[in-house]
């Protein structure tokens, strides 16, 4: 039974990581940091399974900047793959904790590197870098050769850890490539991103829970896809025998105003009556024209997106009616 670990593994893509390697039969340990507000929704059915925690999941508490639990940690279980995931990963709010980003983003990955490169066993690394690193860049579509040209505190934090990576693949020898990953979504995704911000408040104003969506710059885009195709993206790359770094995008660019108009039209209504322009969530700064080309993932990882945007999208918004429906009513607790 290969051995994982992964850090943020209560987060949208850690949780299907974990989904996707458990089916795999792997053992799969997970890191969770110890806070008053225990939210661990997406893993619930694993920890709830008495069949799964405890016997092919588990948990360890830990804070990346906490390397002695880390390393001690890792020095027990002896995984042979690792995907770092965790990190703060809300652009808008890089801006508001500049240190705290860069701390746990940037110097965490560090921190880690460093524990693997002592460890006896050196696991395979995967480390989860983002669109952000390209900021501003020079051309349309990125690739894996395209410079880095972050424009906010979270895009340069990322940049710096996918260098590291880059620098310890390089220098140790290890097995530690970079996801560059464009952004991706679905129903479990964090509710301050914005499609699911969207699709929660599509559906809730169809079912008269509140009257209006207030929003920043509706004209920005992305290149979205969909987070299950993306988390086997990362198994993939750590099953190749050369470490390596890889883009994964769909190569395709949609307007939060796209997204808001397919929300509203999967709840069969007009979006313009109920969507608000809302200065508070702009950003000091916006990275521009981001959308990847993933043809080395496709020709060596055999990876293809599977899920089309507008789908993605009215999932993302059935599934918040249907999280609605489910909610008890306060008045009958
Ligand atoms: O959903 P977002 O907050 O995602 P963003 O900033 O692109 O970052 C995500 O994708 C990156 C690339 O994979 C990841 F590295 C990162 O960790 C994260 O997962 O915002 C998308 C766009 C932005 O241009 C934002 O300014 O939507 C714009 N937007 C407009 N109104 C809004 C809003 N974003 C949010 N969160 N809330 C709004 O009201």
């Amino acid at each position: 039974m290969p051995v994982a670990f992964i850090t943020g593994v209560t987060g949208q893509d850690g949780s299907y990581l974990s989904d996707l390697l458990l089916s795999k039969s792997y053992e799969v340990h997970g890191a969770v940091r110890r806070t008053s507000a225990l939210r661990r929704s997406r893993i619930d059915h694993l920890y709830q399974d008495p069949e799964i925690y405890g016997k092919q999941f588990f948990l360890h508490y830990l804070d990346l900047n906490d390397p002695t639990t880390l390393r001690r940690i890792l020095t027990k279980i002896q995984p042979d793959e690792i995907y770092h995931l965790a990190g703060q990963s809300h652009v808008g709010l890089s801006f508001e904790i500049p240190e705290s980003t860069c701390d746990l983003t940037a110097m965490g990955t560090l921190r880690l590197l460093e524990i693997i490169r002592d460890l006896k066993k050196v696991p395979k690394l995967f480390h989860a870098s983002s669109s952000e690193v390209f900021g501003k860049p020079d051309r349309a579509p990125q690739d894996e050769s395209t410079p880095f040209r972050p424009v906010t505190p979270y895009g340069c934090a990322k940049a710096f850890a996918t260098h590291m990576v880059s620098i310890y693949r390089n220098a140790f020898h290890m097995h530690a490539g970079n996801g560059i990953f464009f952004n991706h979504e679905s129903p479990r995704r964090g509710e301050n991103f914005v499609t699911r911000k969207i699709c929660r408040a599509a559906a809730e104003i169809s079912v008269g829970k509140r009257t209006e969506l207030r929003m920043g710059d509706l004209k920005a885009s992305r290149d979205w896809g969909d987070a299950r195709d993306y988390v086997r993206g990362m198994w993939l790359m750590l099953q190749q025998d050369q470490p390596d770094d890889y883009v994964l995008a769909t190569g395709k660019l949609h307007s939060v105003e796209d997204v808001v108009s397919i929300a509203f039209q999967t709840v069969k209504l007009d979006w313009r009556e109920y969507v608000r322009r809302d200065e508070r969530f702009d950003r000091p700064q916006e990275p521009c024209n981001l959308v990847g080309n993933s043809s080395k993932a496709q020709q060596r990882l055999n990876w293809q997106p599977q899920s089309d945007f507008h789908s993605l999208i009215s999932e993302m918004t059935e599934s918040e009616i249907n999280l609605i429906k489910h909610q008890p009513d306060s008045s009958d607790i």
